[in-house]
């Protein structure tokens, strides 16, 4: 066995950190130094566990992530690159940290600051950005996943206020939440409504027995015959493409989140292959699992790079929802492969929540089905190659 010197950064192989601006530089290791001091020592436990502190998200908010991207009412208007640098750090320390954030930002915040009125967005826009309040997003419903535009949830008119019944599913933050903004049908189509904590007739409902995403709360809300004043409706907000809007915004931000996972899963796995021994040698210096290394890296730096090139077209206002949907597709699909490559490097240690590894595996079968499966962005990236819509 002979011992090579190496400059390179092992975790940023290609120098993606040398194309960075100061402030996204400064941002980033912002996010990092969070993650390192708060989350990294006890995320294992708290997705054992199955909960996630609350307090986190004033902490979130003082860091400034919540909503980060979005200009005025409190909110930071960092650039896009930006925000996607702090999904991959939070990400980084677990699926459920950047989906909080995803959620409270991208989808509750974005759909009040792109949809909402003047009033609305005064109301929340603040509060949410300073983890005064929690925010969540209802698009998903038993019975209407990946074709949201077969929700049953319905909202009627009677007099000036609106009554709305029916069921989402699979909705994060949703226990938590001070404000849902609820998608239902209209006799004037698809338009979104803000839901307040404690509105009568609303609740929601944890979902238990789930085996990823742990240390992140999922739940169901229960519409029945809630009444909302006319000021609820989202004004803006017209159709499916609406919500759908929305998606993008978060879909963004996961495909930056899934290259921190995947780097984190690298790490773990270059530590552990040159510390652990067998055979009398570590066993990095075993040619098999040096191989699992150089793929694991080239998937962590493509997947890094190909966030990087998204997040410039992005700032560029040049970004396409198709281009967004490749990336979401090639980049989730990259960190479950180095995620299941690193933990069977990992052995038997690769399934104890002593590493971080089998927890990322198993957050990312939720983030490869969530904010749209890998087969529905691959049949978007279908359509847009062939010009041929094979959803029907
Ligand atoms: P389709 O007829 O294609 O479109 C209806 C209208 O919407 C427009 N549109 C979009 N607009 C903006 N961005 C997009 N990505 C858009 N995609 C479509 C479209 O132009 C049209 O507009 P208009 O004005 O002509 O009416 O709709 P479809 O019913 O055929 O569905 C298309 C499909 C399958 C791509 C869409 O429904 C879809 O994306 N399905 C997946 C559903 C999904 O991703 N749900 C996510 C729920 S939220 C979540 O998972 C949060 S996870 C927590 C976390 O983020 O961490
Ligand atoms: P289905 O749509 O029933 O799909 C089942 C299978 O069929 C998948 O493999 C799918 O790819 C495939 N399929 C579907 N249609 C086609 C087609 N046309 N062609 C080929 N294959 C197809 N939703 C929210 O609204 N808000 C949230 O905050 C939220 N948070 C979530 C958190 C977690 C942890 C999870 C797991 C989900 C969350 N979701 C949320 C829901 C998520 O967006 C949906 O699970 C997702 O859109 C898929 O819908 P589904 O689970 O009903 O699967």
């Amino acid at each position: 066995m002979t011992s090579r010197s190496t400059t390179v950064d092992p975790l940023d192989f290609l120098s993606v950190e040398s194309t960075l601006s100061d402030e996204e530089r400064d941002i980033r290791d912002a996010v990092r130094a969070f993650v390192r001091s708060r989350v990294l020592a006890e995320v294992g436990d708290w997705f054992e566990q199955g909960r996630v502190p609350r307090e986190l998200v004033g902490e979130l908010g003082k860091l400034g992530v919540l909503g980060m991207h979005l200009e005025g009412y409190g909110c930071a208007g960092t650039s896009a690159t930006a925000y996607g640098l702090a999904c991959l750090e939070l990400e980084a320390g677990d699926s459920g940290l950047r989906s909080l954030v995803s959620v409270q930002g991208s989808l509750a915040m974005f759909a009040i600051h792109r949809w909402g009125s003047q009033e609305q967005k005064q109301e929340w826009l603040p509060r949410l950005a300073a983890g005064e309040a929690v925010g969540c997003f209802g698009l998903t419903e038993p019975d209407s996943g990946s074709d949201p535009g077969s929700m049953r949830t319905h909202a009627r008119r009677d007099g000036d206020d609106w009554v709305l019944r029916g069921r989402k599913m699979w909705i994060t933050n949703g226990t938590w939440a001070d404000v849902a903004v609820v998608w239902a049908r209209t006799d004037m189509g698809i338009r979104g409504f803000l839901v307040p904590k404690g509105t009568p007739g609303f609740a929601a409902q944890e979902i238990s027995k789930k085996l990823s995403l742990r240390a992140s709360v999922t739940a169901e809300l229960i519409l029945d015959d809630v009444r909302l004043p006319a000021s609820a409706l989202l004004p803006g907000a017209t159709s499916l493409r609406g919500p759908l809007s929305c998606l993008n915004e978060a879909r963004f931000g996961i495909l930056w989140g899934a290259a921190g996972a995947a780097r984190a899963c690298l790490a773990a796995a270059i530590d552990y292959s040159t510390t652990r021994t067998q055979f009398g040698k570590p066993i990095g210096a075993f040619q098999i699992q040096q191989h699992k290394l150089a793929h694991m890296a080239v998937e962590v730096n493509r997947a890094t790079l190909l966030a990087l090139h998204l997040g410039r077209l992005k700032d560029a206002g040049q970004l396409r929802p198709e281009q967004v949907s490749m990336g979401k597709l090639a980049n989730v699909n990259s960190a479950l492969d180095v995620a299941r490559t690193a933990r069977q490097v990992l052995g038997a240690n690769g399934i104890s929540l002593e590493y971080p590894v089998i927890r990322h595996m198993v957050n990312l079968e939720s983030v490869v089905t969530y904010e749209g499966t890998a087969d529905v962005h691959a049949l978007v990236v279908g359509a847009a190659l062939t010009g041929i819509d094979a959803f029907r």
